[in-house]
């Protein structure tokens, strides 16, 4: 495991960021941020962790503060969702379904004194259902925005124990995804994974952003951590990846078979067919073969 974290160089294709999750449930890619753009979300994001309260309990983390709604709160958050690195690579790893979506948006800051999280698979969050093993439903990034260290918390990860049952991960070393700022750490939701503990004395900030296939419940309520007033100003494509969109063939749809962009924006345009590229889907694409839309 020594090979381990394995860094990715700005620039690189998406599908190779895909490849290297399939092999190791998790990826990094160093370079894709820049200062100026960092700079910018830590002021935008300055008063809202400062008024987060640390975690209840040892998972959420009683010396972490975790901050969401970023969407509404911090406009350059928009620019790391829709990234097209970040977005194809979503797309490609989950390229199983009809539509993605933005399931969580949150700055995990964790500060010193910090423990070791425990370790988990993300996609235990849709009620412990045991998806089969070959059945990715999550493709998830943590953005450094300070530098993340093994002393100051980098997320720990047992790569390669995705496709694999508890017992035989717990026989993988954990490693650090250690990575300056500006880096992305991809991971899927079944890679044994948690945050670090922080014997350093200052925060080790990430900003995490998860994406899930378009017909689960998000993990963060992005109807109502988005008030429509300010829904209202943003761009279509970003609208779309928050849910405002068929999340499946016959998902999400408003009232008379409304589009949900539709519904937002207060036109009438009917239900696009799904999700943008539902022609992925072989099912959809069987189901829907013989009929006259
Ligand atoms: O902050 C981190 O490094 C990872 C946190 C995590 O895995 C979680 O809260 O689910
Ligand atoms: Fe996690």
């Amino acid at each position: 495991m020594s090979e381990h974290p394995i860094h990715l160089e700005p620039g690189v294709a998406p599908s190779e960021v895909v490849d290297h999750l399939r092999r190791w449930g998790y990826a990094i890619v160093t370079g894709v941020a820049d200062d100026e753009q960092l700079d910018r979300l830590a002021a935008e994001a300055e008063p809202w962790i400062e008024a987060s309260a640390a975690g209840r309990d040892s998972y959420d983390g009683q010396h972490t503060r975790r901050t969401g709604s970023l969407i509404a709160r911090c406009p350059t958050a928009r620019e790391l969702v829709m990234h097209p690195l970040v977005v194809d690579t979503v797309r490609g790893f989950l390229d199983h379904v009809s539509a993605v979506q933005l399931h969580l948006t949150q700055i995990i800051s964790i500060e010193p004194g910090e423990t070791d999280q425990k370790l988990h698979r993300d996609q235990m969050a849709f009620d412990f259902y045991p998806f089969p093993a070959d059945y990715h439903v999550q493709c998830n990034t943590i953005w450094a925005l300070t530098d993340f260290t093994a002393t100051n918390g980098a997320t720990r990860i047992r790569p390669g124990t995705s496709g694999i049952d508890d017992d035989r991960a717990e026989e993988v070393p954990v490693i650090q995804a250690e990575m300056p700022r500006g880096s992305v750490l991809f991971y899927d939701g079944k890679v044994v994974h948690g945050g670090g503990a922080n014997r350093s004395d200052e925060a080790r900030r990430g900003v995490n952003l998860t994406y899930a296939v378009g017909w689960v419940r998000q993990e963060e309520n992005q109807f109502l951590a988005c008030r429509p007033e300010i829904a209202r100003t943003l761009d279509d494509d970003l609208l779309r990846m928050m849910g405002y969109q068929q999340g499946a063939f016959a998902l999400g749809y408003v009232g008379d078979q409304q589009d949900p962009l539709a519904a937002l924006r207060g036109t009438d345009d009917k239900v696009r067919v799904v999700g943008e590229f539902a022609e992925a889907n072989d099912a959809f694409r069987t189901f829907t073969a013989d009929l006259d839309r």
